[in-house]
């Protein structure tokens, strides 16, 4: 009776254990889990998000929300540079401005790629 017992809780806790731990998931260890953050990828704890498409700064070079990163971004991006205004470009956790050289760096490693990922727009065109 008792070894009965010991099984089925060790079968419900074995049973329990992944859907409690998956959806808790912190990819990149900046404590907001995966499905409610917007750069699963990227540790950003602040989750700033300028243009407020759920695709956090820090992954977001995006700006014209096509889906890749390219020439009409580069041409926004450039117009930014220097700027404390058009802080959707600041690619640093917090944002701060001005957009300047980190954010360069951010720029054209992003480019040609897509945004995201975000765990808040999983499957979306804009960041996926
Ligand atoms: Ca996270
Ligand atoms: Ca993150
Ligand atoms: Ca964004
Ligand atoms: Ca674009």
């Amino acid at each position: 009776m008792k070894r009965t017992l010991v099984a089925a809780v060790l079968a419900l806790l074995l049973w329990g254990m992944p859907a409690l731990a998956g959806p808790q998931t912190d990819t990149d260890l900046d404590g907001v889990v995966d499905n409610s953050d917007n750069c699963s990828d990227d540790a950003n704890p602040d989750q700033d998000d300028t243009d407020g498409d759920d695709c956090g700064n820090l992954c977001d070079a995006d700006y014209d929300n096509s889906g890749l990163v390219g020439f009409i971004d580069f041409s926004a991006f450039s117009n930014a540079y220097g700027s404390s205004s058009d802080l959707g470009k600041d690619h640093t956790e917090p944002v701060t401005g001005p957009v300047g050289f980190i954010d360069f760096s951010f720029f054209s490693g992003a480019y040609g790629s897509t945004p995201g990922p975000s765990g808040t727009t999983a499957g979306t065109t804009a960041c996926p």
